[in-house]
């Protein structure tokens, strides 16, 4: 039996935060036994916010490394780069016309980022989640493992997938989405409302997945907690909340229970033994990354044969759609 297929992208919009890898990359490795994967770099969701082209070239390049790095294997995944392959262009524009303005509209993401960037509200950030629709949908993708974030983007490409096979015949996958338990919404350490993103420009509010160990345990001490000195899991101290959850997320154990086992205890040894937790989870990591980024050439050619098996796939569905409306 032909396995099912995972999906999923991350945009190189910044350095990758413990949010994106709790949330998303860690969950990646553990698909790619079981599944057909690909994983993209979403550089073209990445353009809907202003981006330094130099910058936006190099990203793209550090964000398969770290990939590669947390240990995605290019031998078991199709790992590539979006604007390599034009197909996910090509969907998107005929999935707009199966798209409206007010399903749009309702992003909670659209409204966030349009707040951030109102000198330039772009149609793209608008559009951005037909974009995501077209990434899915491309390839048949059964399952797309994401943070808690992405929630109404999967409900709508789940939408734009049955409202495309009601009116042109069968043609799309529906595909689900997939949560990680405790890392699905890491909140940001300086506003513990907000969730952490690596687009923020307080350095202090995102642990960064290639910040050096010195760096992180000052991050850590940093977070904002609260003034009741007493340690609970509660909604009441969403800082320490967080923090829990971080730990949890990269040691496995519960977060209440991991809380129980520092009750009675100052928020500085918590703070203290969390900084080491994720110093060692990342350090090999960091390390793997650095040798990676020593041989560029290795790089561009995983991403070159990953976006050839992509575009693959992906024209073979171009075709079953341009015929279906009619271009062909
Ligand atoms: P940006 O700040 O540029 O919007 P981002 O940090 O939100 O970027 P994305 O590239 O949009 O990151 O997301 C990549 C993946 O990481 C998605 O699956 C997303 O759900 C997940 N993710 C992002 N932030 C978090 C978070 N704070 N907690 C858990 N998962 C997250
Ligand atoms: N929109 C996503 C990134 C992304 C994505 C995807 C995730 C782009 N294309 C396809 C899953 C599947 C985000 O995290 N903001």
């Amino acid at each position: 039996m032909a396995r099912k297929i995972a999906y999923s992208g991350v945009q190189p919009s910044g350095g990758l935060t413990i949010g994106n890898y709790l949330g998303a990359v860690s969950n990646f490795t553990k698909l790619e036994n079981d599944y057909d994967c690909l994983f993209n770099v979403a550089n073209m969701h990445a353009i809907t916010v202003e981006q330094d082209p130099a910058e936006l070239r190099r990203k793209n390049i550090e964000t398969l490394a770290i990939f590669l790095a947390a240990g995605l294997s290019p031998e078991k995944s199709i790992l590539f780069i979006q604007s390599d392959c034009p197909e996910h262009a090509e969907l998107c524009w005929v999935l707009n016309s199966v798209t409206y303005m007010g399903e749009l509209g309702r992003m909670t993401q659209f409204k966030d980022k349009s707040k951030k960037n109102e000198d330039n509200l772009n149609s793209a950030l608008f559009t951005y989640p037909v974009l995501m629709a077209a990434d899915i949908l491309l390839y048949n993708t059964n399952l797309v493992p994401v943070g808690d974030d992405q929630r109404q983007h999967i409900e709508i490409t789940r939408d734009i997938a049955i409202r495309f096979n009601n009116r042109y015949g069968e043609t799309f996958v529906v595909p689900e989405a997939l949560y990680s338990k405790e890392g699905a919404r890491i909140m940001s350490l300086q506003n513990p409302d907000q969730k952490m993103s690596k687009s923020d420009e307080d350095e202090n509010a995102t642990i960064r997945m290639l910040d050096e160990p010195n760096v992180i345990i000052k991050k850590v001490k940093r977070a904002v907690t609260d003034s009741l000195a007493e340690i609970n899991y509660s909604d009441e101290q969403a800082g320490l909340k967080n923090l829990f959850n971080i730990y949890g997320a990269f040691t496995g154990e519960k977060p209440e229970e991991i809380a129980n086992r520092y009750s009675g205890q100052g928020y500085g040894v918590l703070k203290n033994d969390l900084g080491e937790v994720i110093v060692e989870s990342l350090s090999p990591i960091r390390e793997t990354y650095n040798k990676l980024m020593s041989d560029i050439p290795y790089l561009e050619k995983v991403a070159r044969e990953g976006a050839e098996k992509a575009s693959k796939i992906a024209s073979k569905t171009i075709d079953k759609v341009y015929r279906k409306v009619g271009f062909r």
